[in-house]
């Protein structure tokens, strides 16, 4: 739902600049040294980009999801390591919060997210709790006015800059599924926690993961989320839906610049007397990837839209996400096939971008897990019994 269209516009205007003016000219800087330099953090948190999505009482832009997604076709135009810098706080690391959060532990921490002083990262997943999320073994013992929490999560984006966890621990051993388990903000600097090595990666060089370490943390019962025990993989799945639209959008823009950057090449790389681009078959790959292309921004939007109106949006996330993310893979080995032995070679920047999309079919649920929640969701709306659990 956008609410104010010259705002939004100014808005779009400002980050496509950005992107285009300070981003692109550094994205082969930061995959050099793995590292988004200050002053472009500095930028980002004069814009505003932290606190896209946090609500304006606690200093955030309260973006719908529709203009979130709008700004996102814009900012993920370019490597996207950069919005790593800032996406935990738009997305996963703060929306636990905004969601189910109790108004005093908004009030305590979303103006910091807002401003990116705090970097909020989303703690989920385990060594052996990947996709099975509700398997995850990361414990909160009451104690008094503490949990007591013990456990390791792996591959937390933005962990090694993180300010605070939404945490994802279970506080009931009796219950080994979903219900036992509840979420928490948990301060980085509480004592207890440690930190991994950082994760060497295939791509997306400058965003960081390690895995963060619990050993007998205590954490202020006032940190648990909502203040009430067992609604943390409710929780997570609810961010989740909105991380899904979102990272979909990602998948639109990278897809959107690597089409871009193929076109531009085949129109001036000349074979057999002609540029490439004249060419049928090089022509089928542009046209089919501007298709799907255009199937992927329709449905991200619209899923958006949807979202907006208050509808749930399960199932028309995951779809978004299955189908953007395997979309943006496609085009991203097309532009490397019209790129030839040019594409291969890291000069031209397209082999990258080719490392780095990989990631949008795995992480925020992997394709596999997008297909499981379509079908079951399918399933559960038939009502049949025997599928009832
Ligand atoms: N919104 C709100 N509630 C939801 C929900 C959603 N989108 N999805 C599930 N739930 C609820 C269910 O309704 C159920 O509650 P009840 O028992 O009260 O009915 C509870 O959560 C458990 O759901 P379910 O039984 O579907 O859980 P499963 O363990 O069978 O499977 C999947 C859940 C596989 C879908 C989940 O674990 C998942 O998404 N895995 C991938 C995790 C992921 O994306 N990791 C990426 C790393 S984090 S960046």
């Amino acid at each position: 739902m956008i609410r104010d269209q010259e705002t939004l516009a100014i808005l779009l205007a400002n980050v496509a600049r950005f992107v285009r003016e300070q981003l692109v000219p550094n994205e082969e800087l930061v995959a050099e040294t793995d590292e988004v330099p200050a002053d472009i953090v500095a930028q980002m948190k004069a814009m505003g980009l932290f606190g896209l999505t946090i609500p304006e009482a606690y200093g955030g832009l309260a973006l719908t999801m529709e203009e979130e997604v709008l700004v996102v076709l814009e900012l993920g135009r370019t490597s996207p390591a950069f919005r790593s810098v800032f996406g935990t706080n738009v997305g996963i690391g703060s929306q636990g919060l905004v969601l189910d959060g109790t108004e005093e532990q908004k009030r305590k921490y979303l103006p910091g997210m807002a401003t990116g002083e705090l970097i909020a990262s989303f703690a989920l997943t385990e060594p052996e709790a990947g996709s099975d999320a509700a398997s995850l073994r990361t414990s909160a013992r009451r104690e008094g006015d503490r949990y007591v929490v013990n456990g390791t999560k792996r591959f937390i984006t933005n962990a090694p800059h993180a300010g605070l966890f939404t945490l994802m621990a279970r506080t009931n051993s009796d219950d080994p599924g979903a219900g036992g388990i509840s979420a928490f903000i948990v301060e980085a600097k509480t004592p207890g926690i440690s930190f991994g090595k950082r994760d060497r990666k295939m791509g997306q060089k400058g965003a960081h993961t390690c895995d963060v370490i619990f050993d007998s943390c205590r954490v202020p019962a006032a940190n648990l989320i909502g203040g009430v025990e067992g609604r943390g993989f409710k929780t997570a799945m609810k961010v989740l839906d909105k991380g899904r639209i979102h990272i979909a959008a990602m998948c639109v823009a990278a897809a959107e610049r690597m089409l871009a950057d193929a076109l531009a090449y085949a129109v001036q790389r000349k074979q057999f007397g002609q540029p490439i681009a004249g060419f049928q078959l090089v022509q089928a790959m542009l046209a089919e990837s501007k298709a799907e292309i255009y199937a992927a921004r329709s449905m991200v939007l619209d899923a958006a839209r949807l979202r907006d109106e208050g509808l749930p949006v399960a199932t028309e996330a995951s779809c978004c996400k299955l189908f953007a993310s395997e979309m943006c893979g496609r085009v991203a080995d097309r532009a490397v096939q019209i790129f030839g032995g040019a594409g291969y070679m890291s000069e031209y920047g397209i082999e990258r971008f080719y490392r780095d999309v990989r990631l949008f079919r795995i992480y925020e649920g992997t394709t596999q897990i997008q297909q499981l929640v379509i079908a079951r969701n399918m399933i559960r709306e038939l009502g049949v019994p025997q599928f009832d659990r």
